[in-house]
């Protein structure tokens, strides 16, 4: 990526390319990248920012260094809350995880290391996970004596299915890149470097019709929770919506000119 902007949070490291791609890093390597109440508010405050970008394509998410992609919801931070606090905390960080989850462009999830219980989580909000060989995913909240409090218990079930959530939960088991990659926990794992991999497949979806993807992106986001025909018709109706757009003229004549489509995200 070329950067042409480089924006530090406190606990967020936000990095615009000129292709479109916003790199999005985790920043606290001491604690493992994990998220206390300042980064998840950053996050949602980097969202909002990007968000205002035109030329935004896609999201690359991830944390520094190689140990984590985060292990968690602070620890030190949660040991002190009461109920109030505790549930205004994963109020929040819901709030901000489905904010990636609806954002109008892709959001990849590059994990080196740890992506336990709030990490999990948060990887678990983004359309699509790609592994290192050293990554470890888990819900290990009931060793802690809580549950998933950002969503796990909910995401993980649709991604994996119950029995397998419910194992992964009730024991707090953590699965390994080649398991998560087998269960659908994950897209695939990456050999190498898994940012650059990420990097690549947002560049990769940055090609084609941004309107098209952002739109294949609702349908798949808000179909998964209606039933089927219900599902289909919403479909239907954004695959009309495509027609209202100029970059599926661009698109169909674009092909049949043969030549490249020249997207504008109109
Ligand atoms: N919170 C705070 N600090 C952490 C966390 C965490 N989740 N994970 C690691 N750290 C810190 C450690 O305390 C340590 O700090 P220090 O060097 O100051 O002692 C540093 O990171 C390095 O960690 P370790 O020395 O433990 O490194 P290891 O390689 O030995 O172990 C592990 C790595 C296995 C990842 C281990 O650190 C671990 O088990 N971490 C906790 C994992 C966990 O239980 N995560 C779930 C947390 S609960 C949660 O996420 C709930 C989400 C919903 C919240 C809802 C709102 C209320």
């Amino acid at each position: 990526m070329t950067s042409d902007t480089v924006h530090l949070y406190g606990n967020l490291k936000l990095s615009f390319g000129e292709d479109g791609i916003v790199l999005l890093t985790l920043n606290r390597p001491k604690a493992l990248n994990a998220l206390n109440s300042a980064l998840v508010m950053e996050l949602g405050e980097a969202l909002q920012e990007i968000q205002q970008r035109p030329d935004l394509r896609a999201v690359v998410l991830t944390g520094t260094g190689t140990r984590a992609f985060a292990a968690g919801a602070d620890i030190s931070e949660m040991v002190e809350f009461d109920a109030i606090q505790a549930g205004a905390f994963a109020e929040r960080g819901q709030a901000v995880f489905a904010s990636l989850e609806s954002f109008p462009v892709p959001v990849i999830a590059a994990v080196n290391g740890f992506a336990l219980g709030g990490g999990c989580e948060l990887a678990m909000s983004c359309d699509i996970i790609l592994a290192a060989e050293s990554a470890v995913f888990g819900q290990p909240e009931v060793k802690l004596g809580v549950i998933p409090g950002f969503g796990g218990s909910q995401r993980l079930t649709r991604l994996v299915g119950r029995q397998l959530a419910r194992e992964l939960c009730y024991t707090g088991r953590s699965v390994k890149a080649a398991e998560a990659a087998r269960i659908g926990l994950c897209a695939r794992v990456v050999e190498g470097d898994v940012v650059e991999a990420a990097m690549e497949l947002a560049r990769k979806i940055a090609g084609n019709g941004p309107r098209a993807v952002s739109l294949c992106k609702r349908a798949i986001n808000t179909g998964a929770d209606l039933d089927l025909a219900s599902a289909m018709a919403h479909e239907a109706q954004l695959f009309a919506l495509c027609f209202a757009t100029d970059d599926q003229s661009e698109g169909m004549r674009a092909f049949l000119d043969k030549r490249k489509a020249d997207f504008k995200g109109r």
